[in-house]
């Protein structure tokens, strides 16, 4: 592969490892491999092997009537199993995916499970929309796959178990919980384990790990843009199903409302969150954002200023790539800087660190610094391969500048030169270990935040 492009705004590099069993040479095999590769063996995704993708009508619960869902038409009978989006399909837990002669579902109420299901097909479907057109994701498992899904769990939870995602209902017995932002909660679990690499099971690490949810939730929700009449994004989690008849779970803008820390230094157990989903609500929105509430800081500046929600997903995200074993807050710092820094440049990185200094998560070692090198026009980068080193080429960055690819995965990996130029530069990829592939396209910088919305300002 020898494709030219013109970096102007930055390119993605992505790794593909091919296979079940064979690992990359350099490549880490993980716990995960086994995992996915059960999950995938054909049967035991729900989804039907064959058949028609098609539009269905949904009456959801949560997101309107009619919804649109994709769903599978094969001989006389039509089914919850989405062949756009695979391995993604609804039933109820321990039972077969909902099948009817018709392709319309639901009835809306909140206590019908193919209803739930009509809610979780059209959350997971633009959760996935969503990783695709705001971080560049293909699909959950940044494979091309997504997860069957299960409701009717008699609990007032819900859960990733690393095969599937489960969904019960509301204490009071009145709704399930299938919201969009509870479903993208689920989802998200499943794109976060997927990212990275294993961070154990230390305090932090888990802590992270829920908040990470709640960023993913509230992304979905964000990205639906449902008006106010129905579930309009914000950033609570849990507000449209009332978990346990005390409204919503998280207040990201102030986890201090439902007995969460603020801020980092006092991690209240079991893990909440609450330091990282803060830190998200600062970066995107500030402290003071209009028609939206204000932030407390715990430290330094009072006042921060928002870079909105989807440039502060995309430092999320590419910062969650780096997660590896002993994940901290301090690392989650460095690495979203990094990230900041090498998408957009000094304003956002500086963001970034603001919003990590807010809520108390101090200077590291070793963090990046905005002194960025000066371009060198005539220089041609050699794009790292997935354990490789950092190319260090003047003006011209990779992050990360490695990763791991579990068998059958992918990683993607950002090209970006200095601000300031814009010259053809020749990327290949070289040196690919046995059963591996790489590629690169080439896609848009995200424009300004957009426009705030009038029920915003409610
Ligand atoms: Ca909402
Ligand atoms: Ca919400």
């Amino acid at each position: 592969m020898n494709p030219k492009t013109t970096l102007g705004a930055f390119a993605l590099m992505m790794v593909v490892a091919m296979g079940a069993t064979a690992p990359a040479s350099g490549a880490e095999t993980t716990s995960t491999v086994s995992r996915l590769a059960t999950a995938h063996s054909a049967g035991t995704d729900g989804s039907l092997s064959s058949g028609q993708a098609l539009l269905g009508s949904g009456n959801s619960h949560f997101n309107g009537n009619p919804v649109t869902i994709q769903t599978t038409n094969s001989g006389s009978l039509y089914s919850l199993n989405d062949p756009t989006r695979p391995a993604l399909s609804c039933g109820r837990l321990n039972g077969p995916v909902f099948t009817k002669t018709s392709d319309t579902w639901g009835d809306g109420t909140g206590t019908s499970l193919e209803t739930a299901c009509v809610d979780v097909m059209f959350a997971a479907q633009k959760h996935w929309d969503m990783l695709r057109n705001w971080l560049g994701r293909n699909g959950v498992d940044g494979a091309g796959r997504s997860y069957p899904a299960s409701v009717g769990l008699n609990n007032v939870n819900a859960y990733w178990d690393g095969t599937r995602t489960v969904f019960g209902h509301n204490s009071a017995h009145t709704k399930q919980l299938t919201s969009l932002d509870v479903v993208g909660y689920q989802y998200g679990l499943a794109v976060y384990e997927m990212s990275g690499s294993d961070d154990g099971n230390g305090a932090e690490a888990l802590d992270l790990n829920r908040s990470a949810a709640d960023i993913f939730g509230t992304l979905t929700e964000h990205y639906v843009n449902h008006p106010l009449a129905l579930d309009e994004p914000d950033y609570l989690i849990g507000e449209e199903v009332n978990t346990v008849g005390t409204g919503p779970l998280i207040h990201m803008y102030n986890p201090s409302l439902t007995g969460q820390s603020n801020c980092y230094g006092s991690l209240l157990p079991p893990p909440g969150g609450g330091p990282q989903d803060h830190w998200f609500y600062l970066l995107a929105e500030g402290t003071n954002p209009p028609g939206k509430p204000a932030s407390p800081v715990c430290a330094g500046p009072s006042t921060l200023v928002g870079i909105g929600i989807q440039k502060a997903a995309r430092i999320f995200y590419l910062g969650i790539q780096r997660k590896s074993l002993g994940w901290s807050y301090a690392r989650a710092r460095v690495a979203t800087m990094q990230a900041a820094k090498n998408l957009y440049g000094c304003p956002e990185m500086n963001a970034t660190r603001a919003a990590w200094t807010a809520i108390r998560v101090p200077v590291q070692a070793g963090e990046p610094t905005c002194s960025m090198p000066a371009p060198t026009p005539s220089a041609t980068p050699s794009p790292t391969s997935p354990s490789g080193p950092s190319p260090s080429l003047s003006g011209i960055t990779v992050d990360p500048p490695s990763a791991r690819v579990s068998p059958g995965g992918s990683t993607t990996v950002q090209i970006k030169l200095s601000p300031g130029t814009a010259q053809q530069v020749t990327l290949s990829a070289s040196g690919s270990p046995a059963g591996t592939t790489g590629r690169h396209r080439r896609i848009p910088r995200a424009g300004p935040a957009a426009p705030r919305q009038a029920w915003f300002c409610r």
